[in-house]
């Protein structure tokens, strides 16, 4: 059975998830306005992604039994400075979304709920990635001054992105 403790906490992710495929929904329409498609592109890659990682969470929760309680989605930011501090944004969320799945993988093992340590494992894998390619993107985004015919290029690399459902 899931720990009741768990289970609040799945539920917490859960929102924390669509949060993320939210805010990155408002940033891609921030970047439309500024005419970069490609970074816009780039941020609705990622609210796939982040609607995939609430799913595959909800999912989880659903199979080992536990009750899902849908909570309000918070209003996310919707304006920025320009494209680094967009990104420094990202970066900054991607860390805190990083260290929640890390208070939820301590709590799971001090419940001794092996299952959803093995399932967040996952997730730990995940963030590594994530966090890795926000902070290329970021010093590539500086190296350029975010600016000129070297943010037109990082742009048309942006709208090569695509989001492919990983394999369970
Ligand atoms: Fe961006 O990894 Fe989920 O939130």
């Amino acid at each position: 059975m899931l720990p009741k403790k768990v289970e609040q906490y799945l539920n917490k992710q859960i929102n924390a998830e669509f949060f993320s495929a939210y805010l990155y929904l408002s940033m891609g329409a921030y970047l439309n306005e500024i005419s970069l498609f490609g970074f816009a592109n780039w941020m609705r890659m990622q609210y796939e992604e982040e609607k995939f990682h609430a799913m595959k969470m909800l999912d989880y929760l659903l199979d080992r039994g536990g009750k899902l309680e849908l909570k309000s989605i918070a209003k996310p930011k919707h304006k920025w400075k320009n494209i680094i501090d967009v990104f420094e944004d990202v970066l900054a969320h991607e860390q805190q979304i990083t260290q929640s799945i890390n208070e939820l993988v301590s709590l799971s093992m001090d419940q001794r709920d092996h299952a959803t340590v093995n399932f967040l494992q996952w997730f730990v894998d995940e963030q590594v990635e994530e966090e890795a390619n926000v902070s290329d993107l970021l010093a590539q985004l500086k190296l350029v001054g975010g600016k000129g015919s070297g943010l037109f290029m990082l742009d048309r690399e942006a709208a090569q992105r695509k989001f492919t459902e990983p394999a369970q």
